[in-house]
């Protein structure tokens, strides 16, 4: 199976043929992180850079959303192995005014298949939640995604949040989303930042091992 043609099929939000093609490049015996990483992740990538240039609007980046969400879904068990003990229990959510979910439901997927329990606030997450979710889920770590530089703040409220709260020392924060940088998680004072999923899933273990 051709990776490209997965690619295309995400551009063109053909969910068919990427269901399709996914599932024949399986079969062929293709890693699941080459198709997500060559076929799924760098078409968004693409879809991106034509909505910047104006080639793409938001609906077509909305059905290329779908798109690769129906290879993600596919990918999703593969990427996971299941029955193992947790190592540790991960809060994560994308932060409030702000409805883009895919990457952090790829680093939650990745958190998962590494042998964390995850527990998924969703998108648009207000600051007020997360800190409820971190009172009643005591997690030792706290993902916050944002792709709007617009919602990046929220992050910055998060952290305010838990400190104002006095339960800042209880949890580690990783952030992460597209806009977000090593240079901004200094400045909010989160414990890391990733790039992508895996190195999300390499820092959650680092924060865990205090590393
Ligand atoms: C798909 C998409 C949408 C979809 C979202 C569907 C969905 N369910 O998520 C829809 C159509 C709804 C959408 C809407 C909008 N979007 Co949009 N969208 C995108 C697009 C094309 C791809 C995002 C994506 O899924 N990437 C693929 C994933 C795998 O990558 P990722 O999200 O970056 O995640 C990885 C890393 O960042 C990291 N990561 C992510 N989260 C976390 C969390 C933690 C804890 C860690 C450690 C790591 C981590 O790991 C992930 C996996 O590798 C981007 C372009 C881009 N290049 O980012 C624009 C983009 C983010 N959108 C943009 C805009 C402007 C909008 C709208 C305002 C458009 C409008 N006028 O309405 C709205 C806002 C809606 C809202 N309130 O949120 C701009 C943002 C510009 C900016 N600088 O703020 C972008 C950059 C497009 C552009 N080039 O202009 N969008």
């Amino acid at each position: 199976m051709d990776i490209k043609a997965i690619y295309e099929a995400v551009i063109r939000g053909d969910r068919t043929a990427v269901e399709a093609g996914v599932t024949k490049a399986l079969e062929e015996g293709t890693e699941p992180d080459v198709i997500l990483n060559e076929g799924l992740i760098k078409a968004m990538e693409e879809v991106g850079q034509r909505f910047e240039s104006g080639d793409f609007f938001v609906p077509g980046m909305l059905i290329a959303a779908r798109a690769m969400k129906t290879g993600v879904a596919i990918l999703g068990p593969l990427l996971v192995n299941s029955g193992v003990k947790p190592i540790g229990k991960v809060v994560i959510g994308t932060v409030a005014g702000d409805l883009h979910d895919i990457g952090k439901n790829l680093v939650g997927l990745m958190l998962e298949g590494a042998g964390f329990e995850v527990v998924d606030l969703g998108t648009d997450v207000s600051s007020e939640r997360f800190v409820a979710a971190v009172q009643d889920e005591k997690p030792g770590l706290l993902g916050l995604s944002a792709l709007l530089t617009t919602t990046m703040s929220g992050m910055t409220e998060v952290i305010q949040k838990l400190t104002e709260n006095k339960l800042r020392d209880m949890v580690k924060v990783f952030i992460g989303g597209a806009p977000v940088t090593q240079t901004f998680a200094d400045q909010i004072g989160a414990d890391a930042y990733a790039d992508d999923a895996a190195a999300a899933s390499r820092k959650a273990k680092e924060l865990l091992s205090g590393s």
